[in-house]
């Protein structure tokens, strides 16, 4: 009996949350974020074209697990003052959204700007300075246009050119009202899953060959369109631009095995440093350790010219320094169990050529088996960018858990206490350069391959009804709280009641 309240009574001491830090500095910002193809709908209304989220849901449906679509999701085209009234309801600072290519550019040129394209986003930003909420908007959140997919995508180096025609108009168009911008959202994903697997659309499963494409094309166009925005509009329009770059964070199994150790660096250097290394290092170009490693497996299967080849020059440093601020989305954290080729990897990979087995067994549980929840992982990673990148201001531009459904979502409550701790913490001990926080999602949406059977809302989402109702999920009112008093919300109500019972033991 006493051995059990003694373990009741620890558990729910963390649960409580003795934490030594709780209330953020004076300037920390907070937000939510939502992405254009997972909200708005209206996939083929006035003018819009189709993207590759379209053609890949309604050509191959069964790739989706719950068979829904992007055709009306959360239909934020005609309810966006809805989103308006809910965060205003949470109080908070900014709110991050991303623009849908194809409702501005439906060839995705710029031959032809749709005026109903236009017409949407100026009724939104206005909507958002009514209400005082900064907008934070993201350019490219995956709906890439059709069109352009049918030319190659992500692979074909002219997609450079039609970045920029893009981001030149949505700076001309808007840029007036928004002071920060969002380039690309994660990279990573962008060039692995959808060109490199088929994890996401258009799911083209050029494994080891169409991701280092795209990341050779992705990275030249991000730094073109902030030079662009640098030269061009920064000086009338005061903002600032950056890239969201996600993280799975590897950590070793064992701590103490030293070659689990260098192999868990070696595969943050393949899933962050893939990206942030030319960007944010002093030296620019792709991590030394990914053209080794890919020049060593391509020399083996044969191949007169590596998959990956490092930029010359010229690129390094037309790269290198193109981000104001460094963009972080977190979710979760892996580990490597040790040397070789992991047993999912295709041949040849990115995963293949990192020469680690991978392991999602760590941490707690979410409604998405990718989604281990771990904080210390997230602490883990700021250090290590600060030590990486020569201590870059960071922003927190994703974190957030799944469910499967429920209004009292506990552990959503537990995690962003949890993850927020772990930031506070590396603030304050060690001097981590955090200005800001987004929570993944303001409310469930389309989420890509998942459907809606895993869910990130703050609001839940009745997709059934056509109304599409939003009703509040607990996690909303701790946010709300937080984003009040800036401090990470301490009270009895939001915490998982089979816990608060056993404290009366
Ligand atoms: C972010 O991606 C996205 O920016 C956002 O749009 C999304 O809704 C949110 O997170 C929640 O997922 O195919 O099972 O191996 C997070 C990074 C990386 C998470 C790829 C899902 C694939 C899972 N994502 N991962 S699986």
């Amino acid at each position: 009996m006493a051995y059990w309240t003694t373990i009741i009574g620890l558990l729910a001491l963390t649960q409580l949350g003795l934490a030594k830090y709780t209330k953020f500095p004076e300037g920390f910002t907070f937000g939510v974020a939502t992405a254009s193809h997972q909200i708005e709908g209206a996939w083929n209304v006035s003018g819009k074209s189709e993207n590759v989220w379209d053609r890949l849901t309604h050509t191959r449906p069964w790739m989706i697990a719950d068979g829904t679509n992007g055709d009306i999701a959360c239909d934020s085209y005609n309810r966006y003052r809805e989103d308006v009234e809910e965060l205003v309801y949470l109080g908070v600072d900014f709110y991050r959204l991303s623009l849908s290519w194809a409702r501005i550019l439906p060839t995705g040129r710029i031959d032809y700007v749709n005026p109903d394209g236009i017409r949407y986003y100026n009724d939104l930003l206005n909507a958002l300075a009514e209400q005082n909420i900064e907008p934070l908007v993201t350019l490219f959140h995956w709906d890439l246009p059709q069109a352009l997919q049918d030319l190659g995508g992500w692979a074909n180096p002219r997609m450079i050119d039609y970045f920029q025609d893009y981001a030149d108009l949505c700076f001309r168009e808007f840029g007036d009202r928004i002071k920060s911008w969002i380039t690309f959202n994660e990279p990573y994903e962008i060039c692995e899953d959808a060109y490199g697997d088929e994890k996401k659309a258009p799911a083209i499963d050029s494994h080891g060959v169409g991701n280092y494409l795209c990341s050779d094309t992705l990275l030249k166009a991000h730094a073109e369109v902030f030079h662009l925005y640098n030269e061009t509009y920064r000086p009338v329009q005061n903002g600032n631009i950056m890239i969201s770059i996600n993280s799975i964070w590897y950590e070793p199994s064992d701590p103490a095995d030293a070659e689990q150790v260098a192999l868990a660096e070696i595969a943050n250097q393949f899933k962050f440093g893939w990206f942030a290394h030319p960007i944010f290092s002093e030296e620019g170009g792709y991590p030394a350790i990914m053209i080794e490693n890919v020049a060593r497996q391509s020399a083996a299967e044969g191949l007169r010219i590596p998959r990956l080849q490092q930029f010359d020059d010229y690129w390094i440093d037309r790269i290198r320094g193109t981000s104001d601020i460094l963009g972080i989305n977190h979710y979760t954290t892996h580990l490597i169990t040790g040397p070789g080729v992991d047993p999912i990897a295709k041949s040849p990979s990115w995963l293949k050529d990192i020469g680690a087995v991978t392991t999602m067994e760590v941490g707690g549980d979410s409604a998405s088996e990718w989604l281990r929840i771990v904080p210390t992982g997230f602490a883990n990673l700021l250090r290590w960018c600060k030590s990486s990148y020569n201590d870059p201001p960071i922003f927190i531009t994703e974190n957030g858990c799944s469910d499967r459904g429920e209004l009292e979502d506990y552990n959503r409550i537990k995690y962003f206490n949890d993850y927020l701790t772990e930031i506070l913490n590396v603030i304050y001990d060690d001097g981590v350069n955090v200005l800001g926080y987004t929570a993944w999602t303001l409310m469930d949406n389309f989420e890509w391959r998942a459907g809606f059977s895993e869910r990130f809302g703050l609001y839940y989402v009745n997709i059934t009804d056509p109304e599409r109702p939003r009703t509040a999920k607990l996690s909303a009112d701790y946010y709300k709280q937080l984003c009040a008093t800036r401090e990470i919300p301490q009270d009895d109500r939001f915490k998982d009641p089979a816990l608060r019972v056993r404290t009366e033991l």
